[in-house]
C-alpha cells in the first residue's frame, strides 16, 4: 500500500462552553430580540451561505477572490518567509488555496475553526495537496481566549478573509484586534478582508437576491431552533427582512412576526406582536479611513491595501507595532 506523506497535527485550542439554549433564549427574552449570527451555520445554513456566495447580486465573495488572485504575489511579499500563516473561520479552507499558490516557501499553516471534524477533515485534504507545508489544525472559537501550538516560525501571521469582521459589534471589534495583536506580538501581520461601504442599492440587492436564498438563510434559523431546541416555529408566518441602515454603516438581517403569536421552545413561551423582528445579523460596512483608524487604535500600523475597481471590496495588510 503506497502512503500518502501527511504532515498534519491536530490541537484543541478552547472547549465551547456556550450554552446554545440559554444564549438564544436570552436572546428571545430581550428588547429588541436579537440572535447572535453565528447560529445561521449549522449543516443546511453553510450549505445555503455556500449557495449565496455563487448569487450574482452577492458581490463580496467573487471579488474578494478577485483580489486575492490579482495580488497574491504581493501579499505574499508582505507575509515574508519565515512567517506561519494563521487563519481565522477556515471552514474548507478554500480561499488559502488562492494565496498558497504565491508562497511555495510557506513552511506552518494553522487552520483555526470551531467546527472540529470539519477543520479536522479540511486540514487533511489540505496537507495532502501541500506534503511540505506543516499544518496545524486548531479547533477553537477563536473570538474567545485560546491555545496556540508551537511553532518554529518567527513571526506569525492572521488570515482573517470573508468580511466577517462586519459581524462584530464595534466594542467586539476592538476587542477582536486587540487580542489578534496580542496573539501576535510586536512585527506580526494581519492580512484581513474588509467589505467597503457603496450605493445603498448594491448593498441591499446583495442581501435580498431575486431567488431567495438569503431569506431561507435567514428563516433557516427558525428551522434550527425548532429542531434543536424543541421549538415551534411557522415559518410562513415569519418574513425576510435586510436592508442597509446608513447611519449605522451595516446591513441588518431580521425575521418579521407575521401575527400576533405565542412561540414554545423547549420549556418556555414567547410572545410576538404583528411586525415585531428577531435581529439576526449586523453586516458592518467600512471605508477604508474608517477601517484604518479603528485598526489603528487597537495597535495596528496599515502597511498596503488592495481592492476591486469599483473599490466593493478592500484586503488590508496591517502589522502590529
Ligand atoms: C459571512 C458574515 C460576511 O455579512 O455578508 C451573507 C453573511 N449574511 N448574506 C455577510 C451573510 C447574509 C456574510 N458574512
Amino acid at each position: 500500500m503506497k502512503t500518502v506523506k501527511q504532515n498534519v497535527h491536530y490541537h484543541i485550542g478552547n472547549e465551547n462552553e456556550t450554552d446554545m439554549y440559554s444564549e438564544i433564549l436570552n436572546g428571545l427574552k430581550s428588547m429588541p430580540k436579537s440572535i447572535s449570527p453565528k447560529y445561521f451555520y449549522d449543516k443546511k445554513g453553510s450549505e445555503l451561505f455556500e449557495a449565496i456566495t455563487m448569487l450574482r447580486e452577492y458581490y463580496p465573495t467573487r471579488t474578494e477572490l478577485f483580489i486575492l488572485n490579482k495580488y497574491k504575489y504581493e501579499m505574499a511579499d508582505a507575509v515574508g518567509t519565515d512567517s506561519a500563516l494563521i487563519e481565522f473561520g477556515s471552514g474548507s479552507s478554500e480561499k488559502v488555496r488562492t494565496l498558497l499558490e504565491a508562497m511555495s516557501d510557506l513552511k506552518e499553516y494553522v487552520p483555526i475553526d470551531i467546527s472540529k471534524d470539519f477543520l479536522y477533515q479540511s486540514a487533511r485534504a489540505l496537507s495532502i495537496e501541500y506534503p511540505d507545508l506543516n499544518v496545524h489544525a486548531v479547533s477553537a472559537d477563536y473570538t474567545a481566549e485560546f491555545e496556540m501550538p508551537k511553532l518554529d516560525s518567527k513571526r506569525k501571521v492572521v488570515f482573517f478573509p470573508g468580511s466577517t469582521i462586519g459581524n462584530f459589534e464595534p466594542h467586539e471589534m476592538g476587542k477582536f484586534l486587540k487580542q489578534t495583536a496580542e496573539l501576535l506580538r510586536p512585527g506580526g501581520g494581519l492580512l484581513i478582508g474588509v467589505d467597503l461601504k457603496k450605493d445603498h442599492a448594491v448593498l441591499n440587492a446583495a442581501y435580498n437576491d431575486k431567488k431567495g436564498i438569503t431569506r431561507d438563510f435567514n428563516k433557516n434559523l427558525l428551522n434550527r431552533l425548532n429542531r434543536e431546541l424543541l421549538a415551534n416555529f411557522k415559518l410562513e408566518e415569519f418574513s425576510h427582512h435586510a436592508f442597509y441602515h446608513a447611519e449605522k454603516g451595516r446591513v441588518e438581517m431580521h425575521l418579521v412576526s407575521l401575527k400576533d403569536q405565542m412561540i414554545t421552545i423547549g420549556n418556555e413561551e414567547i410572545a410576538f406582536e404583528e411586525g415585531e423582528t428577531i435581529h439576526t445579523e449586523n453586516s458592518y460596512k467600512f471605508t477604508i479611513e474608517e477601517f484604518h483608524e479603528i485598526a489603528g487604535l487597537c495597535g495596528f500600523t496599515p502597511k498596503k491595501v488592495w481592492c476591486d475597481e469599483k473599490r466593493w471590496f478592500s484586503m488590508h495588510f496591517l502589522e502590529v507595532r
